[in-house]
């Protein structure tokens, strides 16, 4: 390897002298302040930048490495990211926490306050995000050449405030101060279009080459975030797309005349694009813009990827041997036709070759089971939209079912469910379709979802190209999740193995399993355990104003609000609890807090309501002194993953109770897991992984599995037959109905009771019974305290293989056949 490059001179010390300077340095020339003026945010955004600079260091190497080697890169394509704050993580990543506490207490301010200025990028909506940069983290970790891309949202996942127990969204302003972590890029910009016209290239005589010529264009300007590594010198980054109206777009003629308003328009328009990010799919509102923003991505996206390609290679054979790209659902799928067109419209390739190109450059993740997940849009839309890709997909779709008809003669049916297009009164695009068809790899998220996809919603595609489809079950990064979230149960972990290798190698929390039947260290488990309940129980009555108690059994559910996940159910249980204390309040409860955690999507008015409900039952449990007695019901508003690192280490009971056969993972429940809590659960998405490794004694299994879901729908469910022939049940949801959630009105929840009596989709009803029961013998179980404490241990110990390094690994092995590179110091 031959150094192309001047050798990079280090700029930052790595003394804490050096360090001390940089940051009065900083204070000063950057911020343009002194140390007895500084004001809190001078004081974050200093820190903050002089650890950056420590990250610049090794990201410049990084990158020199990398030009020097030339690998095969990985380019992660996802509409969302939800990183998490980012102060603590690189104050550990960079070794610098220890300088900084003492530091900053001789400057008389704690880590804590400062923190507090630490917005997290809050720009993904749930699990597809977080596992968006749990890859990044490890990829880094793993020395993977890597750059993750998606959109600067200038608004991202709102901000769920209750009034009168309802979700009111406001907006999330997080760069409102200023965003100390990217670095603006304006050099790389890019130019999308959108509308417009196409026209036939009279000299390619396929017909296949055309020339778009779009009727609007749009800048994107990237800023980029450092993403580092754990124990490594590797420094990846996340490319991030802010839209930017061309120049031209300022209207001065009008502005001259006074139609300031008018004068902006375009302006408003073409900025509107990386606006805001949506809330899912729930609201109808916005699809068109949607769409643009999905373009947008990976427009620039794929420039930027292209861009890099050509500073070390040329040609475009060797394109899928540099450049990997995985679609993180289907939100980024239309860049299959992007590529498409700029190698056959724009770089001259012909379209065999281009196809053959695409295929081999992208690989498709697929996050979902339920079917109205799965994106379409409108032809209409898109031909209008993005006119030139509607040909390209009429194309490849044309090719696709040439394969097809010649796989199964005279089967026009397995042609229609195939097809890209969808027939109907209005004709869609399939974008998992356009997805499988322009892959090399398609997978699912854990074992059952792969298995179900395979069966179901993928079937046809599985059989006809099996060897497409692979199963790499997510993971969680366990620096921020078990290091950062929980530091007590890390150093104890970390005493009990010796050394802090369990970082990188996770499977080594192996070594616990003895551990757990020492009576002292279970103690110590136990302590930990309880401090952190305590710190959870003071933030909780900061943002609650409820008093919990540290002993009671914290019995957790964090997760968006959604019907299949089945929040109903926990409150169908926590009724059930509130009605057997008022029947004989004398009796002995277990004491528990249950904590709800959680957004519903704006449009998604079913969950609205379900939120409302479990603040109404909230009120009614915390301020009935006998109830109080035995039971609390906290919601924190406003859950994310800054809530998540402070909840998580808290648990004792993890809820993953969805309906069997919909979640297609779930990460919440391995956080959990890993933490030390156990799970109630049933036989859904990692869970069943989950119970393999700990262990069915380890775990509390109840309800339905896929099959039996499946059974029970197909004889015709009804839920009704179930909430008859169950007193409890029929007590609860009548409790309900009743209106005593509502000062007796009983109109305000009968949509809930509706939900549940008519269609009970997720059929909560049919597991209710089930799931009481093993709440029963939760309760008993936690009892023995020696016993749940042995559980929680093999919890933790037996969670190793949960990393994300191992999904990176497998990623890596499987799909994206890539090497690392590794980064001298
Ligand atoms: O992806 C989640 C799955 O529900 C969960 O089981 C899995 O563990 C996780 C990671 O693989 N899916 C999502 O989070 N999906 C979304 O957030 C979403 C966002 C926008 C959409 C559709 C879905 O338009």
């Amino acid at each position: 390897m031959t150094e192309a490059r001047p050798r990079l001179r280090r700029t930052v010390g790595d003394s804490l002298e050096d360090f001390e300077r940089d940051l009065i340095s900083n204070l000063y020339y950057q911020r343009g302040t002194t140390i007895e003026s500084a004001s809190g945010p001078d004081g974050y955004h200093t820190l903050a930048v002089t650890v950056r600079d420590r990250l610049v260091d090794r990201y410049a190497r990084t990158a020199a490495a990398h030009y020097a080697a030339n690998p095969r890169f990985v380019y992660y394509l996802s509409a969302e990211y939800l990183l998490g704050r980012q102060l603590r993580q690189n104050l550990l990543y960079t070794d610098t926490e220890r300088w900084v506490r003492p530091i900053a207490e001789d400057l008389g301010v704690s880590l804590e306050a400062l923190e507090v200025y630490d917005v997290e990028p809050g720009l993904g909506n749930g699990g597809l995000g977080r596992l968006a940069a749990c890859l990044l983290d490890s990829m880094a970790t793993l020395d993977i050449p890597a750059v993750g891309y998606g959109i600067r949202y200038e608004f991202g996942i709102f901000k769920q405030t209750f009034r009168d127990g309802q979700q009111v969204e406001r907006p999330d302003d997080w760069t409102f101060y200023g965003n100390p972590w990217e670095f603006p890029a304006p050099d790389d910009r890019q130019l999308v279009g959108f509308y417009g016209t196409t026209k036939a290239d009279p000299k390619d005589p396929t017909g296949l080459k055309k020339h778009w010529v779009p009727g609007e264009t749009v800048r994107g300007e990237p800023s980029h975030m450092l993403v580092p590594g754990y124990g490594t010198q590797t420094v990846n980054i996340i490319r991030l797309w802010q839209a930017r109206a061309s120049r031209e777009s300022f209207d001065l003629a009008r502005f001259g005349v006074g139609q300031y308003v008018e004068a902006v328009d375009d302006i408003v328009k073409a900025e509107n694009i990386s606006k805001v990010l949506y809330p899912d799919d729930s609201t109808e509102l916005g699809r068109e813009l949607r769409l643009k923003q999905q373009y947008f991505l990976v427009a620039c996206s794929l420039r930027d990827i292209i861009r890099r390609y050509r500073l070390r290679n040329s040609g475009w054979e060797g394109f899928a041997d540099k450049v990997v790209i995985q679609l993180n659902d289907t939100h980024p799928v239309v860049a299959v036709t992007e590529l498409m067109r700029l190698l056959v419209d724009e770089h001259g390739v012909g379209w065999d070759e281009a196809w053959s190109i695409t295929r081999r450059t992208f690989n498709y993740t697929c996050h979902t089971l339920l079917p109205e997940a799965l994106e379409t849009w409108p032809v209409r839309l898109l031909e209008r939209l993005l006119p030139r890709h509607m040909e390209i997909i009429y194309a490849i779709n044309h090719f696709f079912l040439e394969e097809v008809r010649a796989a199964y003669p005279g089967d026009e049916d397995v042609v229609r469910r195939m097809s890209v297009i969808q027939e109907g009164d209005e004709r869609r695009v399939r974008m998992a379709h356009l997805a499988v068809v322009g892959s090399t790899a398609v997978n699912g998220v854990a074992e059952l979802h792969t298995k179900l996809l395979a069966e179901t919603t993928l079937h046809d595609f599985a059989t006809l190209w099996p060897e497409r489809f692979h199963n790499v079950t997510n993971g969680v990064t366990p620096r921020r999740f078990l290091r950062m979230a929980n530091p007590r149960l890390s150093t104890l972990i970390t005493e009990s193995l010796g050394d802090e290798g369990w970082l990188t190698d996770l499977e080594r929390l192996h070594g616990l399993g003895t551990a757990a039947d020492d009576p002292a260290f279970r103690a110590a488990w136990r302590d930990v355990k309880r401090q952190n309940k305590v710190e959870l129980a003071a933030a909780v009555e900061r943002s609650t104003g409820v008093l919990i108690d540290p002993d009671a059994l914290a019995d957790v559910m964090i997760k968006r609000f959604h019907e299949y996940k089945r929040q109903q159910l926990k409150l169908l249980h926590v009724i059930t609890m509130v009605n057997r204390i008022r029947a004989d309040p004398q009796a002995t409860y277990v004491p528990r807090t249950v904590l709800f955690g959680g957004k519903a999507a704006p449009g998604y008015h079913a969950m609205k309501l379900l939120i409302q409900l479990v603040n109404a039952v909230a009120d009614v449990v915390n301020t009935d002194p006998v109830i109080a007695r035995h039971l609390r019901v906290v919601f924190p508003p406003d859950y994310n993953v800054t809530k998540a690192q402070f909840v998580i280490p808290a648990a004792d009971l993890s809820e993953q109770i969805s309906l069997a056969g919909k979640e297609a993972s779930g990460t919440g429940n391995m956080k959990l897991a890993l933490n030390g809590a156990l799970t109630i659960g049933t036989l859904d998405g990692a869970n069943i992984e989950i119970r393999d490794r700990v262990g069915a004694d380890n775990f509390f299994l109840f309800g339905m599995d896929a099959p039996a879901a499946a059974a029970l729908r197909r004889s015709g469910y009804s839920p009704r037959s179930f909430y008859e022939a169950d007193f409890e049940l029929r007590l609860a949801v009548d409790t309900i109905a009743s209106g005593a959630f509502a000062k007796g009105d009983r109109s305000v929840f009968a949509p809930v009771v509706d939900a549940m009596l008519g269609r009970d989709e997720y059929m909560a009803l049919a597991d209710y019974r089930a799931y009481v029961d093993c709440q029963d013998t939760v309760a008993e179980a936690w009892t023995d305290t020696e016993r749940w404490t042995r559980m929680s241990v093999l919890n933790t110990a037996r969670c190793g293989f949960f990393s994300s390094d191992r999904t990176v690994r497998e990623y890596c092995a499987q799909i994206w056949k890539v090497d690392p590179v590794r980064v001298s110091p």
